[in-house]
């Protein structure tokens, strides 16, 4: 070869391998919060070589190869699999295998219950031991060792970790359709391949059980609130049972959403009166047909008279009727009804107020297997609302909290809204209920009641798409919401930390920066899009960008925006203080004079509880639309702040994601001057009053706005 082919060649490779090199750099999102990494050189923590499990089971080979792979990457060395114990070992076990017992001290394993666990760190013996009561405890001390070791290694030598969930059923919540579809879903279709069913499992199913467990989420409701009867055929559950079957192994048990028709339309009775034997019987007999299939079924989840959904009103019967017969039929089994309390009607003056006016009068009314599923604000997953009243309101009856993962209202997959803030401002939202600090958490989880299951759900945000949530960045919410399930007292900030950690990168500027970013977003969010208390101004039905002025003839009042902002020339907001719907006096003292009185509800839910003049004095002495001008102002530089942000992250993240999340934001800031645009111009229009000067001046037209029709087919 003459020496210029050889440059040739050469110059060829080197082009190849950088090709590589940079390639390999490229991450899809794929590994969720799984990043591949070596422990840092200034790692101090145990080193381990070993792994031994105390006994053979489909769990415990799993924890086995968790740990094997896991190890060996993060120290870079083969980790042996042994029988006995040896220094540089991690042992897990459950406390009925002696040589776990002789390691622990088997008093403290009465705390811990069926799923919690305890990491310990014996210096004379060089080893670490993960200890439960269960095979299931086991996995998920694993997970949790695996998850400190790489983002906080010191806590495994210093003291035990003792962990146990505060929530017995950690949900998520699929609204995903049999035809493969998903309701308010942003990252492609459902991962549960229903037509490859039972033959082949999606092998996905195998990874989102693992990232469930990861966070601890113990349960999973597989199909839309909104059910096909069909979901209950023969054909069906057996494509349940074998998603069942994949997902046992980690710990998380199936439960279906049902139709409360089903008895009429796929058991041909003539209606599905609750209170009829005959409907109770096809009950009985679909359940333990259930059961033969999938012994640990969870239970159904019902959406009953609610937008449309059929349920026990329709033969003038309550929901304690309805709810109760299902419960009945699956006691035997210990499964668990999980009725759902969004409901609403047309004809009321307040939808805010309906859930609580429909479902407190029945408190003491359900059987102790009935669940009654509340969102957690009283409209609907809006950017922000104040806790549903029921919280606490509800003493007899236990109430799961219904969060949605999914942003149906905020932007869906296109913006960057970090929902632990949310998570956590409502579980830590004091109802006064029961005296001080009665937090919705505690309410919910036992502390307050003496509830025999407790629960909570979230609507999931995942599908077929490679990254699972549409937005890198979305996937986080998945991971909040497992991890505040498991532990309501840890921080978002905490957790978001922790995310960052495990799915970007170690570097401490990197966490810091983009840690400040997921802090903010939501409340930019809320700022760009419905602040001061404003909620529901998002366009007709697909709930996607601003329609504040939006009119369908014929179409229910309280699904448009006006319903809801209720702008004239006098002013702006829901009056739902004493001398409006009264929505006030669902809550307890003293938040009930606090809401009424717009100079000490908190600026935050002002245009939820009041109407004010447009001149009205803010607590900061700004006039109401100064303040309302400042707000949509604030949420447009908060995103282009987070955009300037990510811009200087190039260098700590793999080019792919650098890229997409880059898109991402440049449509978020061009959505948060559409917005902005939108509602001031729009409002403007009431108002009469300039934007203050010091404020950047809209960029659009109202009128083209108006004309703006938005398409979902790029968004789904
Ligand atoms: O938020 C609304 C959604 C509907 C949803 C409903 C519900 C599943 O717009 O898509 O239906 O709530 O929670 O039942």
């Amino acid at each position: 070869m003459n020496s210029f082919r050889k440059r040739k060649v050469f110059i060829v490779l080197f082009l190849l391998f950088t090709n590589y090199l940079l390639a390999g750099n490229n991450e899809d999102g794929s590994k969720l919060w799984f990043a591949n990494f070596l422990l840092p050189a200034e790692y101090e923590g145990p080193q381990i070589s070993s792994v031994v499990v105390s006994e053979e089971s489909p769990t415990f080979s799993l924890i086995r190869s968790e740990l094997i792979s896991s190890l060996g990457i993060l120290f870079d060395q083969e980790i042996t699999s042994m029988t006995e114990p040896d220094a540089g070992s991690i042992c897990v076990g459950a406390i009925k295998n002696d040589f776990i017992a002789e390691l622990i001290n088997p008093e403290a394993f009465q705390e811990i219950g069926n799923e919690g666990y305890i990491i310990k760190y014996l210096p004379e013996k060089d080893m670490t031991v993960v200890a439960a009561n269960t095979d299931l405890g086991c996995l998920y001390g694993t997970y949790h060792f695996l998850s400190v070791l790489r983002t906080n290694p010191q806590e495994l030598t210093s003291t035990p970790i003792i962990e146990t969930p505060a929530y017995d059923r950690r949900i998520l919540n699929h609204w995903d359709n049999l035809d493969g579809t998903v309701e308010r879903g942003y990252a492609g279709h459902s991962i549960w391949k229903w037509d490859d069913l039972p033959e082949k499992l999606n092998p996905r199913i195998i990874e989102y059980a693992r990232a469930n467990a990861s966070v601890g989420i113990n349960g999973t409701v597989l199909n839309n609130v909104n059910a096909s009867p069909d979901i209950l055929k023969e054909e069906f559950l057996q494509k349940v049972k074998v998603v069942a079957d994949a997902l046992r192994p980690y710990g998380m048990r199936v439960y279906l959403s049902v139709n409360f028709s089903s008895p009429k339309i796929l058991g041909g009775l003539p209606d599905s009166d609750p209170l009829k034997t005959e409907v109770k019987n096809w009950w009985d007999n679909k359940v333990q047909e259930i059961y033969e299939l999938i012994p640990d079924f969870g239970g159904f989840l019902v959406k009953a008279n609610s937008e449309g959904q059929p349920g026990p009103q329709d033969y003038g019967r309550t929901h304690a009727d309805g709810a109760n017969m299902l419960a009945d039929v699956l006691k035997p089994y210990k499964g668990i009804v999980m009725w759902r309390a969004f409901v609403y009607n047309p004809s009321g003056d307040d939808r805010a107020k309906q859930a609580y006016n429909e479902f407190k009068p029945l408190d003491g009314k359900f059987r102790s297997n009935v669940l009654i599923q509340v969102k957690n604000g009283p409209v609907d997953f809006q950017p922000r609302e104040p806790f549903s009243p029921l919280f606490g309101a509800m003493e007899q009856t236990t109430l799961v909290p219904e969060l949605q993962i999914t942003k149906e209202y905020l932007g869906f997959s296109d913006h960057l809204a970090f929902l632990g803030t949310l998570f956590e401002e409502f579980l830590d939202t004091d109802t006064y209920q029961k005296g001080r600090n009665t937090t919705i958490a505690r309410i919910t989880n036992g502390d307050i009641f003496n509830d025999p299951v407790t629960a909570i759900a979230g609507v999931a945000n995942i599908g077929q798409d490679t990254n699972w949530c549409g937005h890198h960045f979305a996937q986080a919410n998945w991971y909040v919401f497992g991890r505040l399930a498991w532990d309501p007292g840890l921080s978002a900030r905490d957790i978001a930390k922790e995310w960052l950690e495990l799915t970007f990168s170690q570097n401490k500027r990197f966490i810091h920066e983009m840690s400040r970013v997921m802090m903010e977003s939501r409340e930019a969010v809320v700022n760009y899009m419905t602040p001061l208390g404003l909620h529901h101004l998002m366009g007709w039905s697909h709930h996607y960008g601003p329609e504040p002025w939006c009119e369908i003839p014929g179409a229910r009042p309280d699904w448009l925006p006006k319903y809801y902002h209720k702008a004239d020339d006098f002013g702006i907001g829901f009056n739902r203080s004493s001398t409006g719907s009264n929505a006030v006096e669902q809550y307890a003292e003293p938040l009930q004079i606090m809401f009424d009185d717009p100079q000490l509800c908190p600026d935050k839910y002002l245009l939820w509880f009041h109407h004010l003049p447009w001149d009205y004095t803010m607590s900061n002495g700004r006039e109401l639309w100064d303040e309302l001008c400042y707000k949509y102002s604030e949420g447009v530089d908060q995103a282009k702040l987070f955009k300037a942000t990510w811009k200087n992250m190039s260098k700590y993240v793999d080019q792919q994601r650098y890229d997409e999340v880059s898109k991402k934001f440049d449509i978020q800031v061009k959505e948060a001057i559409w917005w902005r645009d939108a509602c001031l111009l729009y409002f403007q229009t009431f108002s009469e009053k300039e934007i203050p000067v010091e404020l950047d001046k809209p960029v659009h037209q109202l009128e083209k706005l108006k004309q703006l029709k938005f398409d979902m087919t790029h968004h789904n």
